[in-house]
């Protein structure tokens, strides 16, 4: 059967199970919207490339599928650049596919030109431009492998026009051989019992566990692990969801905005198991001093990862699950004989000390709403049900400490690379990929309106996506910073001119409310909720409210601050 660069491109995408892709046409890629209404694939228009990367991402982190996106050339894919980057740094699973000048005017600074492969090199974990239109499905196919295989990413294809449009027969390969690329998901048996013997002998265990958890499915076994052994757990903002929120050997988020029970007993374990994480700087703090008492064990599936940015006296290159449930098999006899594990009873009793003696807290002020309190009421309504995005800033951090996330896949989130904007078009994808469920974005006034444009998406496809803005007037992170270590310098942070956000969201043909009085709060939310359609929240929060704790930039985990 003879097809054309743009039919074998639609046709491998259903072959690829993809059901649903995130795109914005233009001339180089008019070829492929042509055929695409002959394809079982929806198409979501969104109102930027941006929004479409992002919301292919937050597709991709709620289902545990690969994201697509389709964009044209030039600026179209330069449009999509900080979106790669942003699934790049939390090792999401998106393609994406570019569209690209015929390949005769490739170099000619032909119109819409751009070098797609070479801009996005290093924020992806592989890229191609087709050159040969009988490369095209087999490029499809590893692209599609590579992106969902090992330690996950987002993969680039450029697609040229003429190559689009140019036609062979077609064949899609079964599997893909890739002879310098081969994950190692088994781990080494001798180094599983060496671990177990580290947990057998450790008086002070701590499992730190990160997005890597999430992303192989590894949950359950880690959960496992932590009751049968009463290890204590802490999660990177990437793996919270990890072990339910409220489970008693959850201590919370560690490192810059990490709890006071997380951050002491990372640096009083003598054994830490960090599984999927990376040590990123948010996390360790002054990196000399982070868990300077611990054995530290790493596994992940990268073996790059492991030895950056700390030195581990465990290394272990294997996938999360697998060792896990290597791990288990390994545990699982010796519980039955007299061999038990010990119980930790003193750990687990210094560390409820310190969870008792220094929560989470903020201080309630008559006739002021803090944003705390709305994330405490959205975690109360929503009985932890909802799959939360945020944007980035404070919003972002109170959404981590005080929603009590019960699953893995419900709280989506720019972790490394921290970008504002990700949050709402992250939520149109996380609402395609679960349509029956509460998606709520927790946003930031300054956030919000980076991306405010998907508003039109979101109400085209009839997404019923909650967005609740924490409304404090300020870009509220930056202005604590230079609150606390610039003397007060509120330079160019306030964003006194706000539009109406009620208007805007009617003026889109969404449903907007705005909450002034503490009072209203919870009623207002609950009835927001209940709505089928796209709502907007303005919620009018305390301007001057900080995020705490927090560790000063570059200090230890135990000087933190706002405690
Ligand atoms: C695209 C982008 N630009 C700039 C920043 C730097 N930045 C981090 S947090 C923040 C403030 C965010 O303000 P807002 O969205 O209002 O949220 P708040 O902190 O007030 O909750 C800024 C500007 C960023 N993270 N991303």
């Amino acid at each position: 059967m003879e097809l054309t660069g743009a039919q074998i491109l639609l046709e491998s995408l259903v072959r690829e199970g993809v059901d649903v892709m995130f795109g914005y046409p233009g001339g180089a890629v008019i070829d492929i919207y042509h055929h695409l209404p002959q394809y079982p694939l929806t198409h979501i228009l969104t109102r930027h490339e941006q929004g479409a990367i992002h919301a292919a991402d937050g597709y991709a982190r709620a289902k545990g599928k690969v994201g697509v996106c389709l964009v044209t050339s030039g600026p179209g894919a330069t449009n999509t650049v900080t979106g790669i980057a942003t699934a790049y740094m939390d090792s999401i699973p998106v393609v994406i596919f570019t569209g690209q000048v015929p390949t005769p005017l490739i170099g000619n600074d032909a119109f819409q030109e751009v070098d797609i492969v070479g801009i996005s090199r290093p924020c992806t974990k592989h890229n191609y431009l087709v050159k040969d239109i009988k490369e095209m499905a087999a490029t499809i196919k590893e692209a599609f492998y590579l992106a969902r295989s090992g330690r996950p990413g987002p993969v680039l294809v450029d697609l040229p026009k003429d190559i689009l449009a140019s036609k062979t027969t077609y064949h899609y390969p079964e599997t893909v051989h890739m002879r310098s690329y081969n994950p190692t998901y088994e781990p080494n048996k001798k180094q599983v019992r060496r671990v177990v013997d580290l947990i057998r002998k450790a008086k002070k265990p701590l499992i730190y566990a990160g997005g890597g958890v999430i992303a192989s499915n590894a949950h359950d076994d880690l959960q496992w692990l932590a009751t049968t052994c009463q290890i204590p757990v802490t999660a990177t903002l990437m793996g919270l969801g990890c072990i339910p929120g409220e489970d008693p050997l959850f201590l919370g988020m560690l490192g810059m905005h990490g709890t006071y029970t997380a951050n002491h007993a990372v640096s009083e374990a003598d054994l830490i198991l960090a599984v999927g994480a990376r040590f990123d700087d948010r996390v360790t703090g002054k990196v000399t001093t982070f868990a300077k008492k611990a054995t530290l064990v790493h596994i992940d599936i990268d073996p790059t990862s492991i030895q950056k940015n700390v030195a581990v006296h465990v290394p272990v290159v294997s996938g999360c699950r697998e060792f896990l449930s290597a791990l288990r098999s390994e545990i699982e006899p010796c519980l039955k004989g007299d061999d038990c594990l010990p119980p930790h009873k003193e750990w687990l009793e210094q560390i409820h000390e310190w969870a008792t003696t220094k929560p989470l807290h903020y201080e309630s002020k008559p006739g002021v709403i803090k944003p705390q309190a709305v994330v405490e009421s959205i975690y109360k309504i929503t009985r932890g049900e909802a799959i939360i995005t945020t944007e980035v800033g404070q919003n972002q951090m109170w959404a981590a400490q005080f929603y009590k996330f019960k699953y893995p896949r419900t709280f989506i989130s720019s972790g490394g690379l921290g970008t504002m904007g990700y949050g709402f078009p992250a939520a149109i994808g996380a609402q395609m990929a679960f349509p029956d469920k509460l998606v709520i974005d927790i946003a930031g006034d300054g956030s919000i309106q980076m991306n405010i444009q998907e508003m039109a998406t979101a109400v085209c496809y009839g997404l019923p996506v909650k967005i609740v803005i924490l409304n404090n007037g300020y870009l509220g992170m930056v202005r604590q910073w230079q609150e606390l270590f610039y003397q007060e310098n509120y330079c160019s942070t306030c964003l006194d001119v706000a539009p109406d956000f009620v208007k805007l969201a009617e003026a889109y043909g969404a449903t907007g409310f705005q909450i002034t009085d503490p009072d209203a709060v919870e009623s207002t939310l609950r009835e927001a909720f209940a709505l089928k359609s796209t709502v907007i929240v303005d919620v009018s929060v305390d301007p001057m409210e900080n995020v705490s704790p927090m560790v000063p930039a570059g200090k230890s985990l135990t000087d933190m601050i706002l405690v």
